[in-house]
């Protein structure tokens, strides 16, 4: 099992969290998690944001105009890495802008497929064998595979040539794992890639034509590698619409949602929201005795889970409740930290109501 998914105090800005989940083919399928400082806030498009979809004309190409944010709907950012390796163990710089405009190299591509983990998430080497695995799959849908790691096994910025090992690893070398694999520490901006998503594993679709983000997991979910090549024939984004908006985020919360700022709750039971997609809630309590945590939402609406967190690593969990109906319950003993998730499944947040009962309460 797996689970994580909580700001880390990283280097940079970094603050990723791994997330677990179950085994289906929705959002809350396979485990993720977090990264540091996670902002769902700029994953999801302006609808009217669309980029400019002409393809450009042979021998002048211009960058569709992007701006900062990696969002649905919207041109991926102009952003590239010094170095790249590929399955050949051949250095390969890599750049969105060479990927767009030069035919030669990947004028049969359609797609950019980007799979973005780090060496200490537990979930990210099953993630990446699932996706070598649909391989040939990826290919006939015109998608060249990207590896990129944020950070290695010990949270350290990743280098490409960490990459490659790691990658290889996984998946081994040669035509049978095809990809480049990319360290996150050797980007014109290192960090950057990684400040824009709050989970690994994370996947993006680009679209090469107008190099317009059309999957993007922290906002259509992370599916398993099987549900990609249906993205990767379509490529057209799908921008959900949220079932709930600032109004509905429950008052103890605040502005933002971090472990290290999680209120701490008190017996009884209050109204939470999820309204950003790729937000996560996190509450703290304080007792000696047994608690319960349940949590009451519509299933239908959008999947809800809740992690309990370990102490000493609050990427990790110590416990969890990934159901697949209308309520969710944790329980235990002394002060803990939950976790709440929302998976959006393409269109929705959700809302909830969260009860907390410590032992003198029940
Ligand atoms: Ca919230
Ligand atoms: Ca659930």
């Amino acid at each position: 099992m797996s689970l994580l998914r909580s700001p880390l105090t990283l280097v940079v800005a970094f603050a990723l969290v791994a997330v677990a989940c179950g085994d289906d083919d929705s959002a809350s399928g396979p485990g993720v998690v977090l990264m540091p400082g996670a902002d769902g806030g700029s994953a999801m498009a302006d609808a009217s944001g669309t980029a400019d979809a002409t393809t450009p004309p042979p021998g002048s190409c211009t960058y569709p105009t992007a701006t900062r944010d990696l969002a649905i709907g919207q041109t991926m950012p102009e952003f590239s890495w010094r170095s790249a390796i590929d399955e050949n163990g051949v250095d390969a710089p890599f750049s969105m802008r060479d990927f767009h405009c030069n035919e030669a190299k990947y004028g049969d591509y359609k797609s950019l497929l980007i799979v973005a983990g780090a060496g200490w998430c537990p979930n990210c080497p099953g993630y990446t064998r699932e996706v070598n695995d649909i391989r040939d799959q990826v290919a006939a849908e015109g998608g060249l595979v990207i590896y990129i790691e944020g950070q290695d096994e010990r949270r350290n910025p990743a280098d490409t040539a960490w990459a490659n090992t790691y990658i290889n690893s996984l998946i081994g070398e040669g035509a049978g794992s095809p990809g480049l694999r990319i360290g996150e520490n050797d980007a014109e901006e290192p960090g950057w890639f990684f400040n824009q998503f709050s989970a690994v594993p994370s996947v993006f679709i680009v679209r090469r034509s107008d190099m317009v983000v059309s999957f993007h997991s922290g906002v259509n979910g992370l599916i398993t590698p099987a549900g990609l090549p249906s993205k990767l024939r379509s490529l057209e984004p799908v921008i959900p619409m949220p079932n709930c908006t600032a109004a509905d985020e429950e008052a103890t919360e605040g502005a933002n949602s971090m472990v290290e700022t999680a209120p701490t709750i008190e017996a009884g039971s209050f109204m939470g929201g999820i309204c950003t997609f790729g937000d996560v809630d996190f509450y703290k309590f304080e007792t000696d005795g047994m608690w319960t945590i349940d949590l009451a939402f519509s299933h239908a609406a959008g999947d809800i889970d809740v992690f309990l967190l370990d102490p000493a690593d609050s990427t990790m969990s110590l416990d969890m409740s990934v159901g697949e109906t209308d309520s969710e319950q944790l329980t235990g003993t002394g002060s803990g930290t939950i976790a709440i998730l929302a998976y959006p499944r393409d269109t929705a947040t959700n809302t909830y109501t969260l009860t907390f009962t410590p032992a003198g309460a029940m």
